[in-house]
C-alpha cells in the first residue's frame, strides 16, 4: 500500500503534518512536543481555550506559555484543518458515568469529528485512557461509518497510553517511554517511527487492546496499592502503630518493594476511574473483578475516615462537628499542584457541611472548589485563619505545609486540633492528643 510508505516518506523528512484532537494536560504537552518536529494542528472544541492558545498563553500547569510556538503549532475551533493532516492523535477525557461505568462519549464524539474528514492515507492514534478493545471495536467503526472508508485498507490505526504525571518536574513526555499497538505490525512500526524523535524510548507491543492493557495496569497498580497502604493505616491505628514510620522502615528493603502511601482519598482524572474502565469490561468477559472494586470501595472510605479523625479530635476537647470552625489544608488532589478534580477534599467539605461544621478552605494553589453545596474559596490567608479555626485537617501535603512552624507551635499550646492525612508535619503520632495522623 503506497500511501503507507508515503507516510513513513513524510515521517523521515519531518513533513508529516501531526493533528492533535484534544488539547488538554495530555494533548495540549503532545502538541508542544511534536511542535518541534512536525508541523501540528490543535483542534479543540473549547474556543475559549484555542483563543488563549492562539495568543500564545497556555492553561496547562506543565506547558509555559513559551513553550507555544506558534510558527509550527496552530490551535484551532475549525476540526476541517484536520484535513490537512496525516497523523491524527485523539486524547480526549474518559470519565466515568453516576453508576462508574465508562463514558465513551468523548471518544465517540471525537471519532465521528475525526471520521468526517478522515481521507485515505490518514493514520488514527488514540491516546486517552481506556478498557482493552475500544480502539480496535469501538472507535475503528465508528470512524468506518463516518468516513465509509476501510480500516488497515484506507487508513491506519493505532494506541498509545498516555504517561503524563501533572506536576513532575523529573518525567515529561519527551523523557518517558512511550508504548506503541497499532491495528497490525506494520501500524505498529509506523507509530513508533512516528513518536520516536518525539517521545522517550519507544516499546512496541503486539496489538491495540494490549497497549491500552499496560496503561490499565500501571493505573490499576497504583489504586489498587494506594488503597493497600489505606487499609494498612486504618488496621495500625486501631493497634497504636505509626503507619508512616513503619513504611519508612519498609522502604529500606532494596528489592521486592516500593512505597506508597495512606491519604484522605485518591484524586485526579485518573487514578480513581481508569480502574472501573476495566472491571467493566472484564464483566462482560464473564469475570467480577471484585479485588479492583474493593480497592475502590476502602480509598472512597478515606474521606469518611478523615471526617470521623476529625470528630475524635473535637470530642477530646468536648467539642462536637456541629458549630466547630474547621479549616481545610489544601484543596488540590496532590501537592504542589492546583488540579481539584476528584480531589477527596470534595467529599470531605461535603460531609463536614452535614454534620453542621462551619468550613473555610486554604490552598496555595487552587482558588477554589466546587461541592454540593456551592463553591469554596480558599481564603487568601493562611495563619489568621489557624486563629479562626478549632480543627485543621491536612488534605493536600503543599510544601507550604510542610514542618509548618505556625502549626506546630499552635499543636504545641494545645490551641488547635489538626487532623493530618499526609503526615505534613512529621510529629510521631501519640505526641500530643490534639495531633491526629492517619
Ligand atoms: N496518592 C496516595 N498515596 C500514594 C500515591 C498517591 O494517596 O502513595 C493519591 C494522591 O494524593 C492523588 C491520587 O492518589 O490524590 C493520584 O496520585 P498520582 O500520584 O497517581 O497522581 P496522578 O493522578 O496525577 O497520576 C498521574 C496520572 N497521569 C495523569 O494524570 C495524566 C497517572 O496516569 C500516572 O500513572 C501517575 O501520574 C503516575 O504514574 O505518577
Amino acid at each position: 500500500m503506497n500511501w503507507i510508505s508515503s507516510l513513513e516518506d513524510k515521517i523521515k523528512e519531518k513533513t508529516a503534518v501531526v493533528g492533535i484532537v484534544g488539547l488538554g494536560y495530555v494533548g495540549l504537552p503532545l502538541a508542544v512536543s511534536f511542535s518541534k518536529i512536525f508541523k501540528v494542528i490543535g483542534y479543540n472544541n473549547h474556543k475559549e481555550k484555542v483563543k488563549m492558545l492562539q495568543s500564545g498563553r497556555s492553561y496547562i500547569e506543565d506547558v509555559k506559555d513559551e513553550d507555544i510556538n506558534l510558527e509550527t503549532f496552530r490551535p484551532t475551533d475549525d476540526y476541517y484543518e484536520l484535513e490537512k493532516c496525516d497523523f491524527i492523535i485523539i486524547a480526549v477525557p474518559t470519565p466515568l458515568r453516576q453508576d462508574k461505568s465508562p463514558d465513551l462519549s468523548y471518544i465517540e464524539n471525537a471519532a465521528e469529528t475525526v471520521g468526517k474528514i478522515l481521507k485515505k492515507g490518514h493514520f488514527v492514534i488514540l491516546k486517552s485512557t481506556t478498557y482493552p478493545g475500544t480502539t480496535e471495536d469501538f472507535m475503528a467503526p465508528i470512524l468506518e461509518e463516518t468516513s465509509q472508508l476501510k480500516v488497515a485498507e484506507d487508513f491506519g490505526l493505532a494506541y498509545s497510553p498516555e504517561r503524563v504525571d501533572p506536576g513532575n518536574k523529573e518525567y515529561n513526555i519527551e523523557n518517558t517511554a512511550n508504548v506503541v499497538g497499532g491495528l497490525t505490525p506494520e501500524f505498529t512500526r509506523i507509530c513508533r517511527m512516528l513518536f520516536e524523535d518525539v517521545t522517550g524510548t519507544i516499546i512496541e507491543v503486539k496489538d491495540c487492546k494490549t497497549a491500552e492493557a499496560v496503561k490499565m495496569i500501571e493505573n490499576i497498580f497504583r489504586n489498587v496499592n494506594i488503597a493497600l497502604v489505606n487499609e494498612l493505616s486504618l488496621i495500625f491505628e486501631k493497634m497504636d502503630i505509626d503507619v508512616w514510620e513503619s513504611i519508612e522502615a519498609a522502604k529500606t528493603k532494596p528489592y521486592g518493594f516500593m512505597p506508597f502511601y495512606p491519604g484522605p482519598g485518591v484524586g485526579g482524572h485518573c487514578i480513581p476511574l481508569d480502574p472501573y474502565y476495566l472491571s467493566y469490561r472484564a464483566k462482560h468477559f464473564g469475570i467480577i473483578p471484585r479485588f479492583i472494586e474493593t480497592a475502590g470501595e476502602i480509598n472512597d472510605f478515606m474521606p469518611i475516615h478523615t471526617v470521623n479523625l476529625a470528630k475524635k479530635g473535637l470530642q477530646k476537647m468536648d467539642k462536637r462537628l456541629r458549630g466547630s470552625r474547621i479549616l481545610l489544608l489544601g484543596i488540590a488532589y496532590k501537592s504542589n499542584i492546583s488540579d481539584t478534580r476528584e480531589s477527596p477534599a470534595k467529599n470531605i467539605i461535603e460531609e463536614l457541611k452535614e454534620a453542621g461544621a462551619s468550613i473555610k478552605v486554604y490552598d496555595p494553589h487552587s482558588e477554589c472548589i466546587h461541592t454540593r453545596y456551592g463553591s469554596f474559596k480558599s481564603e487568601e490567608n493562611f495563619i489568621n485563619n489557624l486563629e479562626w479555626a478549632d480543627c485543621a485537617i491536612i488534605i493536600t501535603d503543599h510544601d507550604e505545609f510542610l514542618e509548618n512552624s505556625a502549626i506546630i507551635n499552635l499543636i504545641k499550646k494545645r490551641e488547635l486540633i489538626v487532623v493530618d492525612t499526609r503526615n505534613a508535619l512529621k510529629l510521631s503520632k501519640g505526641d500530643f492528643d490534639n495531633y491526629i495522623k492517619l
